[in-house]
């Protein structure tokens, strides 16, 4: 079975395709843009009318929101190992850090990529963009004391949720206004790592 994902540089769907290489499963992908005011494949638009990535497509399902593709993924195949099983003290852990992830620290990126959806006025967006780049900081801060000294954000097991990560620190643009990720030393150390699997050269190479 060869899933499909609708795909555009720099932005979510690179995580899931990240999360593709590594459980080792054929896929396609799709090109798509994410800019504003430029059309969608009707396709995709059909699947998630925000016309948003990631967008995953497979023998008889589709879906959209990228932290829950993930856990999707992680517990269809299994033999992958980059999840904790249900009945596994860090399930809570991975659950709960993955919808962090992708409620508050993707949101935060939101509020400065797209202040329109926050603001009111086009004059109120720089307060927008504002408020972004300090929840980055807050939402970041709070997931480096998380991981504190701990190799993997789950302690010793690489996971789904060390890929999430990484993908999120390859946004930070410091001349945005955004956070330098040399304010997070656990964070950089985690995302460092994960820079070495082969599947995140592939995709970020
Ligand atoms: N909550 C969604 C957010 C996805 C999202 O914001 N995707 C961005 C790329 S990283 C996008 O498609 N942006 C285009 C847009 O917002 O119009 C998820 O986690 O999948």
């Amino acid at each position: 079975m060869t899933y499909q994902l609708y795909y555009a540089d720099r932005t979510a769907s690179m995580g899931v395709r990240v999360l593709l290489e590594e459980i080792g499963a054929p896929y396609e992908l799709i090109p798509t843009t994410t800019r504003r005011g430029q059309p969608r494949p009707t396709e995709q638009l059909k699947i998630n009318p925000n016309g948003w990535v990631p967008v995953l497509i497979w023998e008889d399902g589709a879906m959209y929101e990228c932290a829950a593709i993930t856990i999707f993924l992680c517990d269809r195949h299994k033999n992958a190992n980059l999840a904790p099983a249900p009945n596994s003290p860090l399930r809570g852990l991975f659950l709960q850090t993955l919808v962090y992830f992708s409620s508050s620290v993707q949101t935060a990126f939101q509020q400065d990529y797209h202040p329109y959806r926050f603001a009111d006025t086009i004059k109120d967006e720089p307060g927008s963009q504002r408020r972004g780049h300090r929840r980055l900081m807050e939402t970041l801060q709070i997931i480096d004391n998380q991981i504190d000294n701990k190799k993997w954000i789950l302690g010793k097991t690489f996971s789904a949720v060390d890929i999430y990560l990484y993908m999120l620190t390859t946004w930070l643009e410091p001349s945005r206004g955004h956070p330098k990720l040399s304010n997070f030393p656990n964070v950089k150390r985690v995302a460092k790592q994960a820079s070495a699997r082969s599947s995140i050269k592939l995709v970020y190479g």
